[in-house]
C-alpha cells in the first residue's frame, strides 16, 4: 500500500510543489486548501495517483476535525502531515499595521497548524509512526522591519515543533521545521493584498528559492531512515544573507 501525505495549502507554491513531488514518487495524497478548482486541477494532473480532496479553511476548527474524522478508509493512515498553509499580510510597522491582518495570520499560521496537528496526532501515536513537517520561516528567527506578527507566528511554529519533539519522544513520530528565506510563490501577492507590481519588486534582480527547492528538502527529510530526525532546516537562496544590526543615530 502506498504511503499517505496530507498537504495543507496544496493549491499554490510550496504545497503544490510538494504534492507534485510526492505524487510523482508513488505516494497517495490528501490535498487541502480553500480553492476547489485548483485542487481538482492538481488531481487531474495525476490521474494514476489516488488523491483525496479536502476543501478546507484551516482556521475552522470544526471543519478540520470533521475532515479528519471523515477520511475515506484508504486515506485514514497518514504517514506525513505537511503543515504548509500559511500567509503573511502586510509589511507595515507595528504602529500602523492592520489588526485584521494580524488576526488572520495568527488564526492561520498558528491555530490552523495546531488544529491539524492535534487532530491527527492521536492516530499517529497509536500507530507508533508518523512525521509532522511544519513550514516555518527564517522570519521565525530573524527580525526585520514589518515582520512583526508574521515573524512571531513563525517563531511559534519553531518552538511548537521543538516542543512536539519533547512530547513525542519514544512514540516513533518525527517532527521537522522547514525555515525558508526568499522564495517566489504567491506569497508576496498575498502579502500585498493582490498588488502584483509590489510583489514582483520583491524578487526583482534575485534568484529566489522555488517551490521545487522546498519540495526537494521535504522529500529528503521524509526519506531519511526512521531513526533520523531532521529537527530543522534553514534555507535561503544564495543571493540572500543577513543585514548588519540597525543603529539609530541622532
Ligand atoms: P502561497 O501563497 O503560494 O501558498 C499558500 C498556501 O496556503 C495556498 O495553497 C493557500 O491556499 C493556503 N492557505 C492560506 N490560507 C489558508 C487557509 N485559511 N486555509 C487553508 N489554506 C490556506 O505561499 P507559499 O507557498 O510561499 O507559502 C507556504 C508556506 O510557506 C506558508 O506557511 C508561508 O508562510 C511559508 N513560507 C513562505 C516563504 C516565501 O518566501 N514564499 C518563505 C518562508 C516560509 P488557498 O488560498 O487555496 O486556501
Ligand atoms: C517568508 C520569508 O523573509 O518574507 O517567510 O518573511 S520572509
Amino acid at each position: 500500500m502506498a504511503k499517505t501525505i496530507l498537504v495543507t495549502g496544496a493549491t499554490s507554491g510550496f504545497g503544490r510543489a510538494c504534492a507534485e513531488k510526492f505524487a510523482r514518487n508513488g505516494w497517495q495524497l490528501i490535498i487541502s486548501g480553500r480553492r476547489t478548482e485548483r485542487l481538482e486541477e492538481l488531481r487531474q494532473a495525476f490521474p494514476e495517483t489516488p488523491m483525496h480532496i479536502a476543501v478546507l479553511d484551516v482556521r475552522d476548527r470544526t471543519a478540520v476535525e470533521s475532515m479528519v474524522a471523515s477520511l475515506p478508509t484508504r486515506f485514514a493512515d497518514i504517514d506525513v502531515l505537511l503543515n504548509n498553509a500559511g500567509l503573511a499580510l502586510g509589511l507595515h510597522p507595528a504602529h500602523e499595521a492592520d489588526l485584521e491582518d494580524w488576526e488572520t495570520m495568527v488564526d492561520t499560521n498558528i491555530k490552523g497548524l495546531f488544529y491539524l496537528t492535534r487532530s491527527l496526532l492521536p492516530a499517529m501515536v497509536e500507530r507508533g509512526r508518523g512525521h509532522i513537517i511544519n513550514m516555518g520561516s527564517v522570519a521565525g528567527t530573524w527580525p526585520y522591519p514589518g515582520g512583526n506578527v508574521y515573524g512571531a507566528t513563525k517563531a511559534f511554529v519553531k518552538q511548537f515543533s521543538n516542543n512536539l519533539r519533547a512530547d513525542l519522544l519514544g512514540k516513533g513520530i518525527r517532527v521537522t521545521n522547514i525555515e525558508p528565506g526568499l522564495a517566489e510563490t504567491e506569497f508576496s501577492v498575498v502579502r500585498f493584498h493582490g498588488d502584483r507590481q509590489k510583489a514582483d519588486q520583491v524578487y526583482q534582480g534575485t534568484r529566489p528559492l522555488t517551490g521545487e527547492d522546498i519540495a526537494d528538502i521535504v522529500w529528503w527529510a521524509v526519506n531519511t531512515p526512521p531513526h533520523v530526525n531532521i529537527n530543522s532546516v534553514e534555507v535561503m537562496p544564495t543571493c540572500q544573507s543577513w543585514a548588519p544590526f540597525a543603529i539609530h543615530r541622532n
